[in-house]
């Protein structure tokens, strides 16, 4: 049985990387692949209480070490039941956010050191990565019209925190991307999702062969 292909979206807030998920899903289902869907903080129960937890009020005042701690709590969980099983069965697995968050959320704008929470993912999840990272890229005008239109001025408890927060979190990201280009590829989110989705359709060609 060949192992399938873990393929993870990261990105801000409001990048498309739930509607870019949800459609490249789709097209490997027209092509006969199966795969599997799934998110991060979440994707098992255990995982799904845990947000609950990180994004709800409860979490209001943690450290980003308290939350580093919660996210590769709940990612250990969601590698061992859902995704590594998923592999093994030859599935591919689609992951809206995985470690990389952490790196950016928790690490680049939260002040933990990226070997601190390489350590968590080490310790947690066996240091599994993705074997691509699909990372969108939009300019913040975008990224908050998109998510007040959606949400109507209500964000989580991260995804309300400031600009500077936010620009921290890019910043971090686009740093992982220069540093890891073999595992890395940038896509321009800021266009409509059809043609966004296109250059993920190319992305995938290159990195893959044809699927
Ligand atoms: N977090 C963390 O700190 N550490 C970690 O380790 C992990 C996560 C794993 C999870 O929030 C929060 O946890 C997140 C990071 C933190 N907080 N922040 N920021 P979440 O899962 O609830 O939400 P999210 O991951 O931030 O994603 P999102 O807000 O749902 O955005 P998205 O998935 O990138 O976008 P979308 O849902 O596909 O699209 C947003 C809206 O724009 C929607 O109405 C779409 O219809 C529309 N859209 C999407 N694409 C387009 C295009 N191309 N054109 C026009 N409109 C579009």
């Amino acid at each position: 049985m060949t192992r399938g292909k873990f393929i993870a979206f990261e990105g801000g807030e409001g990048a498309g990387k739930s509607t870019q998920a949800r459609l490249l899903a789709a097209e490997l289902e027209r092509r006969g692949i199966v795969c599997v869907v799934t998110r991060e903080p979440g994707g098992t129960p255990g995982a799904e209480a845990i947000r609950a937890l990180l994004l709800g009020t409860e979490g209001e005042g943690w450290h980003p070490r308290a939350e580093a701690l919660l996210f590769a709590a709940a990612r250990s969980d969601h590698v061992e039941r859902l995704i590594v099983p998923a592999l093994e069965r030859g599935e591919w697995v689609i992951c809206d956010r995985f470690v990389d968050s952490s790196r950016a959320y928790q690490g680049g704008a939260g002040g933990l050191s990226d070997d601190d929470v390489l350590s968590l993912h080490r310790v947690g999840s066996q240091g599994l990565l993705p074997d691509l990272t699909l990372l969108i890229e939009v300019s913040p005008e975008v990224a908050e019209a998109r998510v007040h239109a959606r949400d109507l001025g209500s964000p989580d408890r991260i995804g309300g925190r400031d600009g500077a927060f936010h620009a921290r979190v890019t910043a971090a990201f686009l740093a992982m991307a220069k540093a890891e280009p073999a595992r890395f590829a940038r896509i321009d989110g800021n266009g409509d999702a059809e043609c966004v989705f296109g250059d993920i359709l190319g992305t995938l060609q290159s990195h893959f062969g044809a699927p």
